[in-house]
Parts: structure tokens; C-alpha cells; sequence
């Protein structure tokens, strides 16, 4: 059967599928969204139609190239600003502005209407090259009492350039960070400037987790295996930056206490879902094997073992197998890669089909994916802002539950509904 016919098998499949799950959904079925179950999802043929570059199969139906998804809700964006420069992390603040990294180390505040502050000053010196700088941002949830910020950069220490975090206090005028600390440094120098992952959110116990990328080299990568490096692992430590309590135990000799999850490649996407409260991560796969991993602590993700990808060469990556005992399956994964940097769910009611799906920047890709999250699969995705053509690095949910979006242009975007 050629390869067009077994992905139209699969989307009618999954129509049928989720017709059958909408079925059940009543009110007494213990479905954790019921909000999710009035929705009614229409599936096309997937929004992926280039070959794939890999021969591989996936380990499951939906895996990859589900059903395409189409938003009937009017919606709009419009470019808010475009002048910012390598923009790289967007978080809101409760007061309804948004806090903007720029990659070169400049932090900034922006209303949204698209007005940018100077830059906020007191950041620590950051390793600016290639893919490091000033990286991920995260607001603590207690902002209004607290106003702390955390974010992950690349710093340039001896023996090479590692991922790192930091925390300070942004002051009431918005134009300094006050009582600014390095609360975490990656335990492997390595000198090289791609991956460092660098993404950062704060859990529902107060705990932070960041993506820490393998440095990409094949001489360093399977470290992402090791338990006693931080290279390819989430992290989850204090607002102190001590491993978190009731971390999970890896087996090895020097296992690190703060690690979370292991055996990823390069995470530049991690969001919380809104109901289940669990922590989704999307990674770069090499050329193909892009990947969306619902983490469970204490797992091991696979890279640079098993993989979706092959090398850029064209050869296969490793034995060049996708599945292994003890290695988790993504729950999602892209052949071709598009890419996916920054992602949120998002938790408004504005556009009803939206809510709880997961909305990932894709840089490659250039467009922003939507993927409606069910019971822990992928069921449909859409792409959205296609005609922008933009590297999209990352993507936030505004107070005022608009979606705003930044490029590696310097542009931002806002989406809401029309
Ligand atoms: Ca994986």
C-alpha cells in the first residue's frame, strides 16, 4: 500500500475512533475535561503533506499525522511589535503585560498594545553564541506578592559553556531585577553553542523545571543516557535551586538528585496542562523525529537509543531503532521536522475549540501548530499563521487570554478571537 493510502486509513480511523469516545462521554463517564466532550472535532486529511524522510513506523496509531483540525471560531492576529531583537522566552505578568527575552541578554516588558520598555537592568552576563543567551522565562504564580522571575540562559564557565538559572525580584517599576541569584548551574561544561534547551516553568507544588539540551555533538550526546550528567535531562529543583523534594530515584552511580526525566535531545518546548496539571514537553528530533512527550518522572525518553530521526547525513541515528523496553514512545512525534521551540496550552474560552489545546511554536515549521490534546493523545492539528512565514520561538497566554507569539524576526504577535 503506498505510504498517502496508509495515512488516509489512519485519519478515517481515528474519526471513527473519536466518534466512539464522544459516544461514551456522558455525563456520568469520569472524563477529566468535560468542557472537552461538547466539542466536536471534524477531521481532515493531515496537515502534513510532504514524504516522509524515514522509512520508520509508528509504534501507534496517531503517533504522527493525525487528522487535520480547522478553527471555526472567527479569529484575527496582528503584529504588535517588530523590533525586538532575537527574541526568545514571553510569559505574562498578572498586571496584563507580557515580559519578553531577547537572546543577546536583555529582558524587557511589553503592554499589549504593542509598547516595549527599556531594558530591564541587573541581568547576570550571558553566553551569547549560537543557539545560548538569554533563554527561557517563567513568572511565579505568586507574582502579585512575590514578583519573582526565574529564567534559564547559557553561561560561559571554565571548560566551556553550560545552561544555567537564575531568580530575581523585578522591581515595582518594572526597570531592574532586585536581589538577582544563579541558583543552578549545569554540572557539564561543553564547549560548543547549540542545545541547550533552556525552557522553564514553575509546577503546582512550586517547583522549577527546566529542559536541558545533549550540546548536539555525537561525542557528547549520550550523555543524555547518563544519570550522572545534566546534559539531555528536565530538571525539577526549589525556587533555592535544591533538587526538589520527592524527585524521582534514577538507578546509576552519581545519580543526580535533580533530575526529572532523561534520554532527551535538544527541549526547547515545556507546558503545564491545565487540567491534569502534567508537565508535556516538545524536543527537536534530528532530520525528522520532532517529538511531543507527556513526562512522567523518573522515565527515560530515548534519545539518543531509540529515535523518529535519522542524521542529518542521511545515516541512521545509533542501531536506528524507534521503540525499546524502558524508553518512553513520544505521544506525538513530526517526519519531516518542523521544529518546535516554545509551546502552551491554552486555558481562555474566547475560541471554545481551543480550550486545553496545545499550541507549539514551530521555528522550521514556520507556522504555530495546534494540537487537540485528548486523554493524553493527539487527536487533530491544525497550523495556524502559515502565510506569516515566521520563525516561531515561542508562544504564552496573555492575562487578558489572548495567544501572543514571538519570532525570531523580532516580531510579536497577538491572537485572539476576531
Ligand atoms: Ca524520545
Amino acid at each position: 500500500m503506498q505510504k498517502s493510502a496508509i495515512q488516509f486509513a489512519i485519519a478515517c480511523i481515528f474519526l471513527i475512533e473519536f466518534s466512539a469516545c464522544k459516544e461514551k462521554e456522558s455525563p456520568n463517564n469520569k472524563n477529566p475535561n468535560p468542557k472537552d466532550s461538547t466539542i466536536t472535532l471534524e477531521l481532515g486529511s493531515p496537515v502534513e503533506t510532504r514524504p516522509t524522510v524515514t522509512k520508520y513506523a509508528p509504534a501507534f496509531i496517531g503517533q504522527t499525522r493525525v487528522g487535520s483540525l480547522k478553527t471555526k471560531t472567527p479569529f484575527q492576529f496582528q503584529i504588535l511589535n517588530n523590533n525586538l531583537k532575537d527574541p526568545w522566552g514571553i510569559a505574562a505578568l498578572p498586571n496584563g503585560k507580557l515580559i519578553i527575552t531577547e537572546q543577546g541578554g536583555t529582558m524587557r516588558t511589553m503592554t499589549t498594545d504593542g509598547v516595549l520598555s527599556g531594558n530591564i537592568a541587573n541581568i547576570p552576563p550571558v553566553y551569547y553564541s549560537g543557539q545560548g543567551g538569554l533563554l527561557g522565562i517563567c513568572v511565579d504564580p505568586n507574582f502579585m506578592s512575590n514578583r519573582m522571575l526565574y529564567w534559564a540562559f547559557s553561561e560561559s564557565i571554565s571548560g566551556g559553556s553550560i545552561t544555567s538559572v537564575a531568580k530575581g525580584r523585578l522591581s515595582e517599576n518594572e526597570d531592574a531585577l532586585e536581589s538577582v541569584s544563579v541558583i543552578y548551574r549545569s554540572n557539564t561544561p561543553y564547549n560548543g553553542n547549540l542545545h541547550f534547551g533552556a525552557r522553564i516553568v514553575m509546577d503546582n507544588s512550586g517547583n522549577l523545571l527546566i529542559s536541558l539540551g545533549e550540546r548536539s555533538d555525537a561525542n557528547i550526546r549520550n550523555q543524555a543516557q547518563s544519570v550522572s550528567s545534566s546534559l539531555g535531562k528536565v530538571i525539577r529543583i526549589t525556587a533555592e535551586g535544591q533538587p526538589a523534594p520527592n524527585n524521582p530515584k534514577f538507578d546509576g552511580t552519581g545519580a543526580l538528585e535533580e533530575l526529572y526525566t532523561m534520554g532527551h535531545r535538544n527541549p526547547q518546548g515545556l507546558a503545564i496542562h491545565p487540567i491534569t496539571g502534567q508537565i508535556w514537553l516538545g524536543e527537536f528530533g534530528p532530520k525528522a523525529g520532532d517529538e511531543i512527550n507527556l513526562l512522567n518522572p523518573g522515565k527515560n525518553y530515548g534519545w539518543p537509543v531509540i529515535t523518529y530521526g535519522i542524521e542529518y547525513s542521511g545515516q541512521k541515528v545509533g542501531q536506528g531503532i524507534q521503540q525499546k523496553e524502558n524508553m518512553e514512545q513520544p505521544v506525538y512525534y513530526w517526519d519531516p521536522a518542523i521544529s518546535p521551540s516554545g509551546m502552551t496550552f491554552y486555558k481562555g474560552n474566547k475560541i471554545p475549540e481551543w480550550q486545553n489545546n496545545l499550541f507549539v511554536g514551530a521555528l522550521g515549521g514556520t507556522h504555530i501548530a495546534r494540537l487537540h490534546v485528548h486523554n493524553n493523545k493527539v487527536l487533530g492539528e491544525e497550523r495556524l499563521l502559515v502565510s506569516e512565514q515566521q520563525r516561531f520561538r515561542d508562544i504564552t497566554q496573555g492575562s487578558d487570554g489572548a495567544l501572543y507569539a514571538i519570532t525570531d524576526a523580532g516580531r510579536v504577535y497577538k491572537i485572539d478571537k476576531q
